[in-house]
């Protein structure tokens, strides 16, 4: 491989003021994000949806062999079987599976094995990892994939609430109904995360625990 490189041209200086005050602003947005559980069935143009996945496939990763697949659902008979699927799982997971520990951290959020959403909402999208790349007949093994894809779903994420839209994570725990369903049963990939995507339903609400974020001193040492 050769080893050209570019001169970086699109790094963009500003002040330091100027960079407190975009990273204040990022802040007052991003904090904005909440995870929610009633999504409206008001459609969302794909040319969104595109951009975002767009922006993820710009994430960080292991010697940028980009480890990762999207696979956005728009289609309700996709999601019906989601649906399906997830809530046949939940089912289990609520009535013991999760053990005593987990549905107690659960509590205060009030969540259930009902996930309407699934359907309602007009986007899944279904995040894949691939431990190789297996494209065209090269077989490329993949480095950090568990970190790559996690940058790359939090930058989907972070493009999708940018865009105006709510957002759910979802792991449906075992996810691998998700490779059938999506057409990803290869052996050199892995449902990673599903991320719900659309407008809120006008009774959406936000768990009080949800809200209450650690403080700086909490989540950061300076030295
Ligand atoms: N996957 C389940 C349970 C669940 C687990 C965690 I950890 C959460 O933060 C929220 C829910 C569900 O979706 O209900």
């Amino acid at each position: 491989m050769s080893q050209v490189h570019h001169p970086l041209s699109d790094f963009i200086e500003y002040s330091e003021a100027e960079m407190l005050n975009r990273a204040q602003h990022n802040y007052q947005q991003i904090r904005r994000r909440h995870s929610i559980r009633k999504f409206s069935n008001r459609s969302v143009p794909k040319a969104i949806i595109e951009q975002c996945i767009l922006a993820a496939g710009t994430a960080p990763n292991g010697a940028n062999h980009q480890p990762w697949h999207f696979v956005a659902i728009n289609s309700p008979q996709v999601k019906a079987q989601i649906r399906h699927e997830a809530e046949a799982l939940e089912q289990a997971f609520y009535a013991g599976r999760a053990g005593e520990e987990w549905l107690d951290a659960l509590k205060p959020l009030g969540t259930n094995a009902d996930k309407p959403y699934l359907e309602h909402a007009p986007w899944l999208i279904a995040i894949f990892s691939k431990k190789r790349n297996e494209e065209e007949g090269e077989q490329k093994t993949n480095y950090y994939v568990h970190e790559s894809v996690g940058i790359a779903t939090g930058f989907l994420i972070q493009a999708l609430h940018h865009a105006g839209l709510a957002t759910l994570t979802h792991t449906p725990k075992p996810m691998s109904f998700l490779s059938k369903v999506c057409g990803r049963d290869k052996s050199n990939e892995r449902p990673y995360m599903l991320i719900i995507a659309g407008y809120p339903s006008d009774d959406a609400t936000v768990p009080e625990h949800a809200l209450q974020k650690k403080s700086l001193d909490e989540i950061a040492s300076f030295l």
